[in-house]
């Protein structure tokens, strides 16, 4: 049987026989979403902030609303503390532009992981470089978690930031974020997590996380692409520049200097992204009817069950600790079979995977590949998924051994 789940998605509706697995790059949209952000542009589209008609006053209505219910969703008492920004990428690079400019100096420290996304690597990598900083990257354990002994041993009265993932793209590791901020939080140093992937598949709990800042996508989490957020800790924020320049950020502009407007428009200069707030909080109620503890339970099952029935197949290798440590992520290797040479024989059989280095080239070298292939799971995905992961795996290592036994 299929997940009735599915029917909540029209794109899965609509392909009884797809085998989505790529929901780590994007998840796909429920109708509610959809219909959200249809709703909103036929009922109240106007330009937020700017009108002193009720057509504008409702659209500011809705962006305020919509920041409220993702606030709530994300565990975050002070609404003004969620900026909306375009996604991950650039609430990282926010962070290591508006505060690191302001904050880091030569001779400071700057620490990552080796799990890190490229996007919370290269922006930090870059500040270090620009302000004479050293740019350390913490080391993992043989099953691909952070090593907190060694996260320990690095840090000091040099550390300014420690900057990590909630759980990782590439393998899917869920770190022990508490755990990781009481270790940078011992020296001072400013906490930074990368929640693209934890946000969806987890209860983020911001306030309880301990952390100063957590980034998110909104399009991994059932929303719209093109919004996300940064969540900060209010007193930092308010001491931190902006991060662009532009309408609705100011608060007075003279020729010799300009003020700034209070959080969160302090940073969220321009015409804002309205419709797609609205969707993604739409897409934060539609997971809170599930559930998030739900959500995570259904996809550890499904990644221990994949990962029990890939281990019987030739030639697999399945990267990051047991399921348990894990989110809804598989990544994996089989023989000498380049990823994307899988990828296009699932392709073929109706499933969907991501194959390369997922944005994580420090992690691959680490692990000694170029590539790995990876199947991650949602509230949507199911057994039948599993069922036609193993199977199309299976064509593929009959498909690539044949030349060799022919021989
Ligand atoms: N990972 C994946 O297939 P954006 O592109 O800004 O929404 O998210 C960037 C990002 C940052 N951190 C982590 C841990 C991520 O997983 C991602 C996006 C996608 O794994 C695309 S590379």
């Amino acid at each position: 049987m299929r997940n009735p789940r599915r029917a909540d998605f029209p794109l899965l509706a609509a392909n009884p026989e797809l085998h989505y697995l790529d929901s780590a790059a994007t998840s796909q949209k429920p109708r509610v979403v959809l219909d959200a952000m249809r709703d909103y542009y036929e009922r109240d589209n106007a330009n937020p902030h700017r009108g002193a008609y009720d057509l504008s006053v409702r659209a500011t209505e809705r962006y305020h609303d919509a920041r409220a219910t993702i606030a709530r969703f994300l565990g975050v008492a002070d609404p003004d503390c969620l900026l909306f920004t375009r996604g991950t990428t650039e609430s990282l690079n926010l962070v290591a532009t508006a505060w690191g400019y302001a904050n880091i100096n030569a001779g400071d420290e700057i620490i990552v992981t080796a799990l890190e996304h490229h996007a919370n690597f290269v922006p930090w990598q870059q500040l270090a470089f620009a302000r004479g900083a050293r740019f350390v990257v913490c080391p993992l354990t043989s099953d691909e978690r952070v090593d907190l002994d060694a996260l320990r041993a690095l840090v000091s009265s040099r550390t300014k930031v420690v900057a990590f993932s909630h759980v990782s793209n590439a393998v899917g590791t869920v770190n022990p974020v508490q755990e990781m901020a009481a270790i940078a939080r011992a020296v001072g140093a400013l906490v930074v997590c990368d929640g693209a992937q934890g946000a969806p598949h987890l209860r983020v709990g911001f306030d309880a996380l301990d952390v100063d800042f957590y980034a998110f996508s909104g399009h991994k989490m059932c929303g719209p692409m093109g919004i996300g957020g940064l969540i900060g800790r209010r007193d930092i924020l308010e001491a931190m520049p902006p991060y662009q320049f532009g309408g609705d950020m100011i608060e007075f502009v003279r020729d010799d200097h300009s003020t700034w407007n209070v959080l969160p428009h302090k940073f969220e200069a321009g015409t804002p992204n309205v419709a797609d707030a609205v969707g993604l909080a739409a897409a934060c109620t539609y997971l809170d009817g599930i559930g998030m503890d739900d959500v995570l339970a259904h996809e550890r099952a499904l990644t221990a069950l994949a990962t029990e029935r890939l281990s019987h197949i030739e030639g697999i290798r399945v990267y990051g600790p047991p399921p348990a440590g894990r989110s809804g992520v598989v990544s994996f290797t089989m023989s000498d079979i380049h990823p994307h040479d899988l990828a296009t024989i699932l392709d073929q059989n109706g499933v969907c995977i991501r194959a390369g280095h997922h944005c994580a080239q420090p992690l691959m070298r680490r692990l000694g590949v170029s590539a790995t292939a990876r199947a991650s799971f949602y509230v949507y995905s199911d057994e039948r998924d599993v069922d036609a992961l193993v199977l199309a795996l299976d064509k593929a290592r009959v498909l690539f051994a044949e030349p060799a036994t022919s021989r």
